[in-house]
């Protein structure tokens, strides 16, 4: 299956699901609710791994026909099951394993399912406290009020061929991404723009929209409030209605 992250025409929502947050039951009701909210797209993946990824995917892929895009956190969580797969490049940060060790380590797996990679220029950026992307990634994320950094690294990564921008302020951020570096990035690319971290109220995810974000990834938010899958739904429909 070829992924479009939907762009300019349309706005997405991805639930992110981590395969060590789940139980059974928890999945199940999860699926119930996604599908009934119609979500774009399940992310899959997680910083650390003690389930295998792969086992989610099934289960996700047998309880909806919502799209499910691998999110890798580490090569552990490398499979062929998902639909999608996003190849992740760090480029806020300078780790050399993240920018292009694991994708060589990758690369010979990736050839067989080529069609459903998507390159994807992943800028960490801070907001507010340590989150486990930095810690794990062992990378200084872009400074919250630093714009133009945010811009020159997104113009980087389109330049360098990814197919979309993930502005990512960390799983559980106290604070998303500012609306204002969202506009500031927004207004110089022209590929698909997805952020992420910390949007856990329905203000917060309709700023993010309005601000020029395609797509945002919700994940702790929707474990803590199984409405706000629901709530996220209604404001992508409310913008591409109004299209
Ligand atoms: C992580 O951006 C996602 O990559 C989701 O973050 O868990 O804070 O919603 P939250």
């Amino acid at each position: 299956m070829k992924i479009e992250i939907p762009y300019r025409q349309r706005k997405a929502v991805a639930q992110l699901v981590d395969p060590d947050k789940v139980t059974e039951e928890s999945l199940v009701q999860t699926a119930e609710n996604a599908v009934r909210a119609k979500v774009d797209f399940f992310l899959a993946g997680g910083s650390l791994t003690s389930v295998p990824v792969n086992n989610l995917i099934e289960k996700l892929k047998r309880l909806t026909d919502i799209p499910v895009i691998l999110f890798p956190g580490n090569l552990i969580q490398l499979t062929a099951e998902a639909d999608g797969v996003f190849l992740l490049s760090l480029i806020s940060g300078r780790n050399p394993e993240l920018l292009i060790g694991n994708h060589v380590i990758a690369a010979p797996f990736l050839k067989n399912i080529r069609e459903s990679v998507i390159p994807v220029g992943y800028i960490l950026v801070d907001c507010g406290g340590r989150t486990s992307v930095e810690y794990m990634s062992q990378t200084s994320p872009v400074p919250r009020d630093k714009y133009d950094i945010a811009v020159a690294t997104a113009l980087a990564g389109e330049m360098l061929g990814m197919k979309a921008i993930y502005l990512e302020a960390g799983s559980g951020a106290t604070l998303p991404v500012d609306i204002k570096m969202i506009e500031a990035v927004k207004a110089e690319i022209t590929i698909p723009l997805i952020t992420g971290g910390g949007l856990n109220t329905p203000d917060k995810i309709e700023e993010a929209f309005i601000a020029g974000a395609d797509m945002v990834v919700l994940g702790n938010g929707c474990e803590k409030n199984d409405q706000l899958i629901k709530y996220a739904c209604q404001v992508r429909d409310k913008f591409n209605k109004s299209k």
